[in-house]
């Protein structure tokens, strides 16, 4: 299913087959949350700015419209028309950070309260992996928990061991879910997520432990919650070699184009991030100079595109000027033009990355591409 096709230092380039199509990596997967890209970007939309894996969140759609609906209507990439790869996760980091609940964590799972209506909801290992089953999504997330960044070691510890006993009982549920005659998506994949905040012995020692679950693919949740640029690298260098080379590497939730480019660096392979599409929401636009912001004055009467020779929906046919006049005068297409840039961004960066790698020459790409975003900063 993985196939690594070259390593140059830590660094992976591969392949990741599924039924719905075969992923490059290192690949970014452009995040729709609820089914849905913010800043009214179509299915049609990103596969014109060459995305590959759309993300999913189990708990958004379990809250609405329900996973049950989305079911009847033959599964996620039915309902939202997008027949290439779908990751979705697995709902633990959404309770944590959108539920206010420390304390009603046990051994069975979360009890919280629907940020839509209030309503009392439990989820644990076996719930989630019925929701993503029910989604029908390529690859499922395991059930984590992502303990908070200031939380102190006696904590992460007792955390990170319930979250490692959760990976056995979604494992053991995904396999029997992938048996039953209804299901959507009998071929479903799961990966496993590694915690353990900043204390390295814990990421390592869970590691360890899950990397012998012989699972799909491996994660590393918990990080880009507070930590330091630094300490988040330092973890990624003690973590990932302990996990399975010949399966692919996810780091959830990250990050900059720099952060990215590290990253990979250390042998990550998947990314997501909601940065790109919420930068553009504001107006603030990626170039491979670093950031601009829109909104400033001095685009006013700036005839050129976001970015000189951009091939993306709103470089190919619009000046700043124009984009920005929309950005201020609230016109939705605004917003729409700086998301499709920023992704389509994101996007041909990793296309960039992947063919470094293939010519051997990604520690020079990187140098470079970190070197052009410090000029106006990222
Ligand atoms: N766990 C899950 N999803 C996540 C994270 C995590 O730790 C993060 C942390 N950066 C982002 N998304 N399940
Ligand atoms: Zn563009």
């Amino acid at each position: 299913m993985y196939k690594l096709i070259k390593k140059q230092g830590n660094a992976k380039r591969g392949e990741y087959r599924t039924p719905h199509g075969t992923i490059q990596t290192p690949v970014f997967m452009n995040v729709g949350t609820a089914a849905a890209i913010k800043g009214a970007v179509s299915s049609m939309d990103l596969k014109e700015i060459g995305c590959q894996v759309e993300l999913s969140n189990t708990y958004h759609l379990h809250v609405r419209p329900g996973d049950e609906i989305i079911y009847q209507l033959g599964g996620l990439h039915r309902f939202m028309n997008w027949d290439r790869p779908i990751l979705t996760d697995s709902g633990g980091f959404q309770v944590f950070s959108l539920t206010s609940l420390r304390g009603k964590i046990r051994e069975e799972g979360v009890t919280f309260s629907s940020h839509i209506d209030g309503r009392k909801i439990f989820m644990g290992p076996e719930e989630s992996m019925r929701i993503q089953s029910h989604l029908a999504s390529t690859i499922a997330m395991a059930f984590d928990e992502c303990p908070p960044s200031k939380a102190d070691r006696r904590y992460i510890e007792d955390s990170v061991s319930r979250t490692a006993r959760w990976l056995v009982r979604c494992k053991e549920e995904m396999d029997r879910l992938n048996r039953l005659e209804e299901t959507l998506n009998p071929n479903q994949r799961l990966f496993g997520i590694n915690q353990g905040g900043v204390l390295e012995d814990v990421r390592i020692e869970h590691a360890k432990r899950i990397a012998e679950l012989d699972l799909d693919g491996y994660a590393i949740g918990g990080l880009a919650v507070g930590e330091t640029h630094a300490e988040m690298y330092h973890i990624l260098e003690e973590t990932v070699p302990h996990l399975p080379v010949d399966k692919p590497t996810y780091l959830m939730g990250v990050g900059t184009p720099a952060n990215i480019l590290e990253a990979v660096d250390r042998g990550v392979d998947f990314f997501d991030c909601v940065l790109p599409a919420r930068n553009g929401r504001h107006g603030h636009v990626y170039t491979r100079r670093g950031k601009i912001n829109l909104w400033n004055a001095q685009y006013q009467l700036d005839t050129q595109p976001i970015e000189e020779g951009c091939r993306c929906p709103a470089c190919r046919a619009y000046s700043r000027a124009y984009i920005r006049h929309l950005l201020k005068a609230k016109e939705m297409l605004g917003m729409r033009l700086c998301v499709l840039h920023n992704l389509y961004f994101y996007n041909t960066m990793m296309q960039e990355i992947r063919d470094a790698l293939d010519e051997d020459r990604y520690p020079a790409y990187k140098r470079q591409a970190l070197a052009g975003f410090e000029e106006l900063g990222l």
